[in-house]
């Protein structure tokens, strides 16, 4: 198992997350990359190298380039206006609103974003970038023959949609992944998305397209972020429909509920015919993360990884969520136990 990891994941240090009406030292922060490192060199995986340099030709295929202009020039703009705080949307195109990108930086911001908790920083841009690189370069590792790679991503990506920005996320490090195994000649691909939030944004991505397949399980909409997208019956539409499937579960929901959806989903990516998988791995779906409501236990954590190799395809590991608590390393490290099992 090759990890890859940059220390320019550092450079997104935000001070603010607007949560539950203050705000908070974001949950997520740099300490979650350095204990998740730490632990998966503990556990024997020691192969870790710094991630290639990719430029956004792929994330400009999954990602509308105009977006990725705004991510590049946010800082610079908000500090420009004076604005002494950490960049956050607070005013957003929603129902029988206009979609023109304003060119006031408040009013493009919030074009840009799907939520206010993701404050933009200094460095924030630096940081995703070095987070996709993560991605293609494991994308590359396996397209050389390997099996297994884990991109350690840090900022997060799955809420990253065409684009949208929000829920920590700024470019979708799994949907460039996928791409970039598309690109490199795989002709279907699958992301699944194991993080407690349900991935909205790979789900935009690739609502309607039949080439990758989409499958995420999360905390049920109704109850959880990202609130507004995950519900079962979003199947896909056009050349995509049928190529995306929801499992939203929940409060409580332990092992023996969620790993049967995990089976189904994993029988559909066959069925489907993809070639390799991209996983989003949270492990905020831990009994114990603060600010999720799944119970699945560290050694779940093994069985994971060993249910998803039984599929028998390489699996290119994406990080995305997990917080808090000291066991989110462990836990990572159990799914690549799992995976190598
Ligand atoms: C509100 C908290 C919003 C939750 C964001 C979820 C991030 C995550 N302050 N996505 O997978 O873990
Ligand atoms: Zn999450």
């Amino acid at each position: 198992m090759r990890v890859i990891y940059s220390e320019d994941h550092k450079l997104r240090d935000a001070k603010t997350e607007l949560h539950d009406g203050q705000l908070v030292t974001p949950f997520e922060a740099p300490f979650r990359a350095e204990w998740i490192l730490a632990a998966v060199k503990e556990a024997g995986f020691t192969d870790v190298v710094a991630p290639d340099a990719h430029g956004l030709e792929t994330a400009r295929k999954v990602h509308d380039p105009a977006y990725l202009d705004f991510l590049g020039v946010v800082w610079e703009r908000w500090v420009a206006a004076g604005y002494k705080g950490e960049a956050i949307a607070n005013s957003f195109p929603v129902r029988r609103t206009s979609q023109r990108v304003p060119d006031n930086i408040v009013g493009m911001i919030g074009h840009y974003a799907n939520a206010a908790d993701t404050s933009f920083t200094k460095g924030s841009y630096e940081a995703a970038l070095a987070s996709m690189r993560c991605a293609l370069t494991g994308a590359d590792w396996l397209h050389a023959g390997h099996r297994f790679a884990f991109a350690l991503c840090r900022p997060p990506g799955h809420h990253a949609g065409i684009d949208l920005f929000g829920g920590y996320c700024f470019i979708n490090n799994a949907g460039v992944a996928a791409q970039r195994l598309r690109d490199h000649g795989a002709a279907k691909v699958a992301v699944l998305d194991v993080d407690f939030h349900h991935g909205n944004g790979t789900q935009d991505i690739f609502y309607r397209r039949g080439d990758v397949f989409t499958a995420s399980l999360h905390g049920d909409p109704i109850h959880a972020f990202p609130y507004f997208l995950g519900h079962a019956d979003e199947k896909g539409e056009g050349n995509g429909l049928g190529a995306n499937r929801n499992y939203p579960m929940p409060r409580g929901t332990p092992w023996e509920v969620w790993s049967a959806a995990l089976d189904d989903a994993l029988a559909r990516i066959k069925l489907f015919g993809a070639e390799a998988i991209v996983l989003s791995l949270g492990v905020d779906t831990f009994e114990r993360d603060p600010i999720s409501f799944f119970k699945l236990t560290s050694q779940d954590f093994v069985r994971m990884g060993e249910r998803i190799a039984a599929a028998g395809l390489p699996v290119l590991v994406c990080m995305e969520g997990g917080y808090g608590v000291p066991e989110i390393g462990p836990n990572v490290a159990n799914v690549l136990k799992g995976l190598e099992a």
